[in-house]
């Protein structure tokens, strides 16, 4: 996969004006100022294909790239102090709607946590989420850069106990400015791709369940991992 051959596709702030999902897509979510917008940029080789923001939590629209016969997904970030009511409804309409969107081939969600904190409610929120709808994630935990080698050890650590399932998640500690992580995100994302769009996934066309009924049988059902990776 030739990560220099990237280009901006579109963006999208209201739910309706989404396109038909017609390739595989990866969405990369997380708070405002993880850094999403500028781990895309370092899996592009680019500088500012995704826009880096100095002002957080101003844009609320999901961006499009276009990635050989995929695309990756820049999800507006949460959890800004600062944004106003009717802008985080906007937002929950516009990410939920998204995510649990019945028709998209959406194979993979990036989940960003800085590595500096422990997890917010809204990164726990956002995990659960992705593991009640058995949505294929990895988490990338960002800025590794800032943190001294002993500091960091003890968050990896803290991350161990505060995020649930974490032994089972496939996670890549990363840093945009020193490109650490950034082979092993593009391996996930090329496993991904390769698989293409799934044929005869009816399973998936449902829509994700949010009222709890999915079976519980105290097994933990590996289905964190992206398609595939599991064997
Ligand atoms: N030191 C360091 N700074 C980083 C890293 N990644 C991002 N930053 C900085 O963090 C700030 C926010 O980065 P963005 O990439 O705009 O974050 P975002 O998650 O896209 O933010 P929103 O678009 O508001 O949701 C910028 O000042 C970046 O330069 C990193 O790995 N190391
Ligand atoms: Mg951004």
């Amino acid at each position: 996969m030739n990560f220099n051959k990237a280009e901006f596709y579109t963006s999208f702030g209201k739910l309706s004006q989404l396109p038909k999902s017609d390739r595989v897509e990866i969405a990369f979510s997380g708070r405002s100022n993880v850094g999403k917008s500028s781990l895309i940029n370092k899996l592009l080789n680019r500088k500012s294909l995704a826009r880096v923001s100095s002002v957080p939590g101003k844009t609320v629209t999901i961006n499009f790239y276009k990635l050989e016969g995929i695309y990756l997904v820049d999800l507006p970030g949460y959890g800004y102090a600062k944004t106003a009511k009717n802008l985080k409804r906007e937002w929950s309409d516009l990410i939920g709607g998204y995510l649990a969107s019945p028709d998209r081939y959406l194979e993979l969600v990036v989940q960003l946590i800085d590595m500096r904190h422990s997890p917010t409610a809204d990164d726990l929120q956002m995990i659960d989420f992705l593991i009640e709808n058995e949505m294929p994630f990895v988490i990338v935990f960002t800025k590794a850069d800032k943190l001294k080698p002993m500091e960091r050890s003890r968050r990896m650590a803290e991350f161990a106990k505060e995020i649930p399932y974490f032994d089972d998640i496939v996670s890549v500690e990363f840093s945009a400015q020193t490109g650490e992580g950034v082979e092993d995100l593009r391996e996930i994302i090329e496993d991904v791709a390769s698989m293409g769009i799934p044929e005869a996934e009816t399973e998936k066309e449902l829509p994700p369940q949010v009222d709890g009924s999915q079976e519980e049988n105290g097994d933990f059902p590996g289905f964190l991992t992206p398609r595939g990776r599991k064997q």
